[in-house]
C-alpha cells in the first residue's frame, strides 16, 4: 500500500499513519492535540499480530454435536472452515432460532430469545461500530433483541443521577466544566482524583486532549486541589495538591463528615437549599444523628474513612470559604451501593450552595472520560440507524451472568420488577465480557447455557474462546470511516492506512452475507455498498454545517483526509438555565429541583437520602478478617480496556508479559514480597498472579491491579484455577451495585495476597488464548 501519510482515528486520539518498508506503520498525533496520548503507541501491533483473527472458527463440539448448552465452552477445540461454509452454518442456526425474511407480526417475536446487547467500547468509526450493526442485523432478522441498558463505566451513578439531578450524561455534555475549571474554580474537591490516564480516551473520539492543560492552567491562577483516593497518582503531582488517602469505598463517610460540619458552623447555604433543592429536612435528621442517634461528624468519618477527624473538618471550612467544585469520578460508583457517594457529592455541593457561580458546584465524571466537560458540538454527528426493536426486553448491561444462568427469576431495576429471559443465542461484536464483566468463572458457567454463542472480534480474545462461531472481523486501519465523538470538536476522515489482513471482514460484510442468506439483506443494506452508507451518514452532518454558514465539503473532499473543525455551541446548558430561574427552566427530576430526599429512591428499596450504607466488601467488614486486602481494580495507564493489550505501551506496563500490581511498601515487606516477585491475589471466587511493585503512593491494605490483561485461567497444581496473566475480574464480584441500579460493582473486592510459592508459571500469549484448529473442506 502507499506510503503517503493518511488520517485516521482512535478513541484515544486522531493522528496520521503511513506503511514503513517494513510492513509497520508510522504514526504522527494530530498536529491540533495539545496533548496527545501515549496508547497510540499500541497501534500498529495491531496490523499483524498473531493474535488477529483471519479465517472463521467453529468450535468442534458445536459443529459434531449441534447446538445446545455446553460446559466444553473454553476449553474445546476449533475448527477452521472456509467462510462461505462458517456463513452457512451460521444462517441456518439463525434461521433455527427464528431469523427470516419477513418480519413476523407481534409477540412472541423470535428475537426474545436473542441476547444482542453485546456491551463493549468496539472501535471508532460512525459507520463500522460493531455494536450498532449487530442491533441493525438483529431487528432486521428477528424483529428485535433483549438489549441492555446503562454502562460498565457508570450504572449507579448515572440511574441515581437520573433521578434525582435529571440525565447525567446530557447535563455533563452541555456544561464547561473543564474552561470553566481552568478560568474560574478556586478549589477542586476530586473525589477519586482526576487521573489523566482515563482523559485520554472517549467513546468514538477524542482529538482534544485538554484535561491536563485546563488543570495546569487552574494551578497557575493558584486554585487549590484536593484528590480523595487510596491511590496517590490518581492526579497529577499539581503545585497545592492536597491528597487525602481514606479506605477505600468510604467517601461517604468523608463526606457525611463534612457535611456535618457544615451544617454545625451554620455554613449549609439555606437559600440556596430552599430555591434549588428538595428534601434537605428529611436528610438533616440522618445527617445530625436525630433519626439514628448517630451524628455523622467528623469524628465519626474518621473511624469509618481512616482521614483525620480535624482533616475532614478543615477541607468542609476551606470548602465553604472558596468557590468550590466538587467532583465526583465513576471509579467510585462501580462498587456496591456505588449510587452513594454521587449522590452525596451532589448533596455536599448543595449545601455549599455555589451551583449557579462559574467554576463552582458539583461534577459528574471529569477525569473518567476525556470528553466530559468540553463544549457541546452545534451539529448532529454521522449516526447508523439501527432499526425498531420489536422485543423491547433488556437487562441493566452488569446482569448478564445473571441473565443466563437464571432464566425466569425476577429482579428490581429503578423500582421496577423484572423477568430475566430464556436466551438461546447470544451474538457479541464489538465487546469483551471476558475482560470486562465481573467473577469470571460464574461467567464462564453462565455462557455454557445457551445453545449457541456467536463472536466477531479482530482477535482472539477469551470472549471468542467461549464462542460456537467466531467470525474475523478487520481493524479500523484496514477499512475507509467517518471517526467523531460527542464533544469532540473535530469530524475526521478514517482513511483505509493498511490492506486486509487475512481474510477478515467488516463487521458490515459479515452482517450483510447472513442476512443475504437468511434473505433479509435488502431491508438490512438497503442496496448500499459501505461507500453508500458513509455517504447518507455524512449528509445530515454536511447539511446542518451548510445551514450555519460553516464549512462543509462534499464527502470525496472531506474522505481525502480531513479533519473537519465542528462548530460549538456556546449557549448556556441546562445546568445554567435551571440556576438563572429553576422554575422556568426545571431540572428532570419529580420535583425538576435537585432531590436530596427522592421518593422514587425510597420506593425502589433504598434509603430515600444519601446514607453510608457499609458495603459487604470493605476494610471494615467482617469478611476483611479472612481476607485483609482491599483490592482495587481499576482503568489501565497502557491500553483503552483489554483492547491491544499485546501493543507497545500496554506490554511496557508489564513485567515479563504479566500485569503489575501495586501494595504499600510496609505491606510488601510484612508479606516478604519484593518489587517483581510473582503475588497470588486470591478469595474465595478465584485466584490472579500479578508481578508486585510496591508503591509509597498506595495506601495501606490496598492492592491495586488495573483491568485489561487477557484472561488466561490455568489449573495450578495445588492451588487451583488461576488467571496468570494479572486479570483482577478473575476475584472480583458481580453482584449489582444496589436493587436500584444493578450496575456493575467490579472495582472494589476483598482478596487475600500472598507471594506466590511454586514454580512461577508462564503467562499465557495473546496468540494462544484461542487455539486455533486446521482448516477443513480443503480450505489452505
Ligand atoms: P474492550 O477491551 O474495549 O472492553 O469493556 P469492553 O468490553 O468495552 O472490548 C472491545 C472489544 O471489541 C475488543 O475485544 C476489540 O478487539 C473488539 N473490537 C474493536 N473493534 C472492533 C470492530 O470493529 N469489530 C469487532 N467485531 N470487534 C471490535 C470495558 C468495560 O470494562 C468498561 S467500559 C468499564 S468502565 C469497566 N471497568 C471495570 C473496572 O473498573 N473494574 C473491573 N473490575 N472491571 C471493569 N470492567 C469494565
Amino acid at each position: 500500500m502507499t506510503t503517503r501519510f493518511r488520517q485516521h482515528s482512535s478513541h484515544w486520539g486522531a493522528f496520521r499513519a503511513r506503511t514503513t518498508p517494513g510492513g509497520g506503520l508510522e504514526i504522527e498525533p494530530f498536529e491540533g492535540d495539545p496533548d496527545p496520548s501515549a496508547l497510540l503507541r499500541n497501534i500498529p501491533s495491531a496490523l499483524s499480530h498473531p493474535a488477529r483473527l483471519s479465517r472463521p472458527l467453529v468450535r468442534k463440539g458445536w459443529l459434531e454435536d449441534g447446538p445446545g448448552p455446553d460446559a466444553r465452552r473454553g476449553s474445546d477445540g476449533y475448527v477452521t472452515l472456509d467462510w462461505d461454509t462458517a456463513l452457512d452454518l451460521g444462517a441456518r442456526e439463525l434461521q433455527r432460532l427464528g431469523a427470516s425474511p419477513a418480519l413476523p407480526v407481534g409477540p412472541p417475536l423470535p428475537g426474545a430469545r436473542v441476547f444482542g446487547g453485546s456491551y463493549g467500547w468496539a472501535s471508532a468509526g460512525r459507520f463500522h461500530h460493531a455494536q450498532s450493526q449487530l442491533h441493525r442485523f438483529l431487528n432486521t432478522a428477528f424483529g428485535g433483541y433483549v438489549a441492555s441498558v446503562d454502562t460498565y463505566s457508570t450504572a449507579a451513578g448515572s440511574v441515581i443521577l437520573s433521578m434525582v439531578w435529571g440525565d447525567a450524561m446530557k447535563l455533563n455534555r452541555d456544561h464547561p466544566y473543564l474552561d470553566e475549571l481552568a478560568e474560574q474554580t478556586e478549589l477542586l474537591i476530586a473525589f477519586g482524583g482526576l487521573p489523566l490516564r482515563n482523559t485520554a480516551v472517549s467513546g468514538g473520539g477524542n482529538s482534544q486532549h485538554s484535561a491536563r492543560q485546563a488543570l495546569e492552567r487552574a494551578a497557575e491562577r493558584g486554585a487549590g486541589f484536593v484528590s480523595i483516593s487510596p491511590i496517590a497518582d490518581d492526579m497529577a503531582a499539581l503545585p497545592g495538591l492536597v491528597h487525602l488517602a481514606p479506605r477505600p469505598g468510604t467517601d461517604v463517610a468523608l463526606m457525611l463528615g463534612m457535611a456535618h460540619r457544615l451544617h454545625e458552623t451554620g455554613r449549609a447555604d439555606r437559600a440556596y437549599l430552599d430555591r434549588y433543592t428538595t428534601g434537605y429536612d428529611r436528610f438533616l435528621p440522618y445527617l445530625t444523628g436525630a433519626a439514628d442517634g448517630i451524628p455523622k461528624t467528623p469524628d465519626w468519618a474518621a473511624g469509618i474513612c481512616g482521614v483525620p477527624a480535624p482533616d475532614i473538618a478543615a477541607l468542609a471550612d476551606r470548602a465553604a470559604a472558596s468557590r468550590t467544585l466538587v467532583n465526583v469520578t465513576y471509579s467510585l460508583q462501580r462498587a456496591e451501593n456505588g449510587e452513594q457517594p454521587v449522590w452525596m457529592a451532589l448533596t455536599l455541593a448543595a449545601m455549599l450552595g455555589q451551583g449557579a457561580a462559574p467554576g463552582a458546584g458539583f461534577c459528574y465524571g471529569l477525569g473518567s472520560i476525556g470528553n466530559v466537560g468540553k463544549v457541546r458540538l452545534d451539529v448532529p454527528l454521522p449516526t447508523l440507524p439501527q432499526g425498531r426493536n420489536g422485543v423491547g426486553d433488556f437487562i441493566p448491561c452488569a446482569r448478564i451472568a445473571e441473565l443466563l444462568l437464571h432464566p425466569g427469576k425476577s429482579y428490581s431495576y429503578k423500582g421496577e420488577r423484572r423477568r430475566y429471559a430464556d436466551i438461546r443465542l447470544v451474538y457479541w461484536a464489538g465487546g469483551n465480557p471476558f475482560h470486562h464483566h465481573q467473577d469470571l468463572t460464574r461467567l464462564a458457567q453462565a455462557f455454557a447455557r445457551p445453545d449457541t454463542i456467536i463472536v466477531h472480534d479482530s482477535v482472539g480474545t477469551a470472549t471468542a474462546r467461549h464462542a460456537d462461531i467466531v467470525f474475523p472481523a478487520t481493524i479500523t486501519a484496514e477499512r475507509e470511516d467517518i471517526g467523531a465523538g460527542g464533544n469532540d470538536p473535530f469530524l475526521v476522515a478514517m482513511e483505509p492506512l493498511a490492506p486486509v489482513q487475512g481474510e477478515a471482514r467488516d463487521d458490515y460484510a459479515i452482517f450483510a452475507a447472513l442476512a443475504d442468506r437468511i434473505g433479509c439483506a435488502p431491508a438490512f443494506t438497503e442496496g448500499l455498498d459501505t461507500e453508500g452508507w458513509l455517504r447518507r451518514l455524512y449528509a445530515p452532518t454536511q447539511a446542518a454545517l451548510l445551514a450555519r454558514g460553516s464549512p462543509a465539503p462534499d464527502y470525496d473532499d472531506f474522505r481525502q483526509g480531513m479533519i473537519l473543525p465542528l462548530p460549538l455551541n456556546h449557549a448556556d446548558g441546562a445546568i445554567r438555565r435551571f440556576h438563572a430561574d429553576p422554575d422556568a427552566h426545571p431540572l428532570r427530576t419529580p420535583s425538576g429541583r435537585i432531590e436530596i430526599f427522592s421518593a422514587r429512591v425510597a420506593e425502589a428499596g433504598l434509603p430515600g437520602h444519601p446514607a453510608w450504607l457499609p458495603p459487604a466488601e470493605w476494610l471494615g467488614a467482617p469478611l476483611a478478617s479472612q481476607h485483609p486486602f482491599q483490592l482495587v481494580a481499576n482503568q489501565p495507564a497502557g491500553r483503552l480496556h483489554s483492547q491491544l493489550d499485546f501493543g507497545a505501551a500496554s506490554r511496557e506496563s508489564k513485567n515479563d508479559g504479566r500485569e503489575v500490581a501495586r501494595l504499600n511498601p510496609d505491606d510488601a515487606a510484612r508479606l516478604g514480597v519484593k518489587a517483581g516477585d510473582v503475588i497470588r491475589i486470591w478469595n474465595g471466587r478465584g485466584a490472579v498472579l500479578a508481578a508486585a511493585l510496591p508503591s509509597a503512593g498506595i495506601r495501606a491494605g490496598v492492592v491495586q491491579l488495573a483491568t485489561g490483561a487477557w484472561y488466561a485461567p490455568v489449573h495450578l497444581p495445588g492451588v487451583g484455577k488461576t488467571c496468570v496473566n494479572g486479570n483482577p475480574n478473575a476475584v472480583t464480584s458481580d453482584r449489582g451495585a444496589s436493587v436500584l441500579s444493578q450496575g456493575c460493582a467490579g472495582q472494589l473486592a476483598l482478596v487475600s495476597v500472598e507471594r506466590f510459592g511454586g514454580p512461577i508459571p508462564d503467562t499465557v500469549p495473546h496468540e494462544e488464548i484461542l487455539p486455533r484448529g486446521r482448516p477443513e473442506n480443503g480450505a489452505a
